[in-house]
Order: C-alpha cells, then structure tokens, then sequence
C-alpha cells in the first residue's frame, strides 16, 4: 500500500523547543525503513522534514490571547494542503509531529479529502491524556496545542476568512458526533463543561481501569460505525510516563505501552484508517537532563505505536 509521510519539526503550538526535532528523532531510528522494508509500504513524501520557517513571521503578538497565532495558522494551513494532496491520491496519511497544534493541519486535510473523494464524514479517535478542546477564550495556557479539536468541531471560530484561523471551512470540519476520546486525566474544568455540553464521547482512564482497554475499543469503535474513515490522532503523552517521559506534559496514571500499542492495534484492524499523527514526542527533554534512556524510550514507544497502527502485530 501507499503511505504519504508529512514530517513536521514544529513547536509553535506551545512553550518547549525540542518538540520540532521528533521526526528526524524518529526517523534516524528506523521508523520509515521498517514501515517499508518490514511493512512493505510504498513511501512518498519521506525525503523532507519540514520546519515551515518561512511562513513563521517575525512579528506575532497574541490574538484571543493565542500564542503564535499567525505562526501556527500558516503552518497548519500548509499541513492541511500537504495531507489532503497525499490523501487525495488515495495514500494512507503518517504525519509525525511537532506539537499537537499541528492536527488542525492534518485533520483539516484528511477531513477535506475524506469528502472530495469519498463524500464522506471523517471519524477521529484522539488519544491524549488531554482533551485539546479549549477555545481561545476558555485556555488558560493560550497554547495553541490545547485547542486544535475546538477549531476542528467548529467550537471555536474566526468571524471572517481574513481572521487568522479564517482559512479553516465547513469542509475542513469534523462533526463531534463522529469524535471520540481515549486516555483522558487532566482536562481543563471548561473542557468538561465543553464536552458535556456537546455530548462528546470520551472515554478517561476511569474508563479504562473499569472495563478494560478491550471492551473500551470495542465501544469507541462502536461509536464512530463500520465503514467510517478513520484518522488517528494519538499524542504520546496518553502513554504513561513510565515509558514516555520525554513530552511537554507528562501526566501520570496513562496508559501502558501495551494498551497504547493495542489501541492502534485495533484501529488497524478496522481496516478504515485514512490518517494517523503522531505527536508530542520531545527527545530534547530528558535529553537535557542527562536523561538519555527516557528520551530513547519515548521514541521507542512513538515507533511502536506507529508500527502497530500501520499493521506490524498482523499474523
Ligand atoms: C492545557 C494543557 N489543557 C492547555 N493541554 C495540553 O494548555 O490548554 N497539554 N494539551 O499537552
Ligand atoms: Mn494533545
Ligand atoms: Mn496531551
Ligand atoms: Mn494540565
């Protein structure tokens, strides 16, 4: 099969540099190597990390109280444009991030392609130990990389085309009926309200320890319905940081690299997945602490879910 890469060294979504260099962290590796030599995918796309520096502009001041604002909407415009190409030619999408303020970008053209070429409603599965639901208004943060599934339900809006997240249109948009959660701990007191109020399907990882990471795939997948494209949006942080320590915001009580890996395990065997990101790996972390192992490990566990995603535990 064919799989478009987009490799995005970008860190503008929030406060940490080192987040920009996971791709090439990733990559040297052996990611792509074994998705091609072991997986046997036909890669296109792979031959670039981009950094995007020349849409990152030398004056950003705040907008809505966003950080980077202009920086992170013409970044992710431009991922936007680059997923949707791959996507249209009928390639399964990969994009390794950066942080995960990118996934405006991905979904946004995996949403696009999705209905230009199928005419169909894309499902996302996001898993994350946060819910990246906060609008410009309710961040407290104002990172941009805890509010990408706002502007991607259309919770939050720019009121013109010109506003700087103008350029993200109906088709761009996911409906949050087709959304679902995994791996939940620290969610923001207004994104509980924001996912109450709109019946988002989530499940915590109470849900997790209550009926098992089984059944709850079973019930997430459910949920979206059979035949329904799928993009995957997994932030590495979800898993615990026992096994991924090197990430912007390690929360503790995630999940195992197991239930991470069968996460993706069972999204593969759908065979409805169009798209996945990988984000929030930040080998520079633990690197900088003396901590070389933590930031190996974390790129280990990134590979894994990777590879799983993309088919590696078929027998
Ligand atoms: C917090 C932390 N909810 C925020 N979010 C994320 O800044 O909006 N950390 N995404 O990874
Ligand atoms: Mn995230
Ligand atoms: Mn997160
Ligand atoms: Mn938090």
């Amino acid at each position: 099969q064919d799989l478009g890469i987009v490799a995005v060294g970008f860190s503008g979504g929030q406060g940490k540099a080192g987040v920009d260099a996971a791709p090439t962290a990733l990559i040297e590796s052996g990611l792509l190597t074994q998705l091609r030599d072991e997986l046997g995918y036909r890669l296109h796309g792979h031959d670039a990390v981009h950094l995007y520096t020349d849409l990152v502009p030398a004056r950003d001041p705040p907008h809505r109280g966003m950080k980077n604002p202009r920086a992170v909407s013409a970044v992710t415009r431009r991922i936007a444009e680059q997923v949707h190409a791959q996507a249209r030619e009928g390639r399964l999408v990969l994009t390794l991030g950066g942080d995960h303020s990118i996934a405006i970008g991905t979904i946004a053209g995996s949403a696009s392609a999705v209905r230009a070429r199928l005419g169909r409603e894309l499902a996302v599965i996001w898993v994350d130990a946060h819910a990246d639901i906060n609008t410009p208004e309710t961040s407290g943060s104002g990172n941009v990389h805890g509010m990408p599934v706002a502007f991607l339900t259309g919770l939050a809006k720019e009121e013109t085309e010109e506003g700087v997240f103008g350029w993200i249109g109906d088709e761009h948009r996911i409906s949050v009926k087709k959304l679902v959660y995994i791996g939940l701990r620290d969610v923001d007191a207004a994104e509980k309200k924001i996912l109450r109020e709109n019946g988002i399907k989530a499940f915590s990882m109470f849900d997790i320890d209550r009926h098992g990471i089984g059944r709850v795939m079973e019930m997430a997948l459910a949920h979206i319905g059979s035949d329904t494209p799928i993009h995957l949006s997994f932030d590495v942080d979800a898993i615990d940081p026992m096994w991924a320590p090197s990430t912007g915001t390690p929360v503790r009580g995630g999940l195992t690299l197991r239930e991470g890996d069968f996460i993706c395990e069972s999204v593969h065997q759908t065979g409805s997945l169009v798209a996945l990101d990988l984000v929030e790996v930040n080998p520079r972390l633990e690197r900088d602490t003396g901590n070389d192992l933590g930031a190996n490990e974390t790129v280990r566990a990134g590979c894994s879910l990777v590879r799983c995603a993309l088919g590696e535990s078929l027998l």
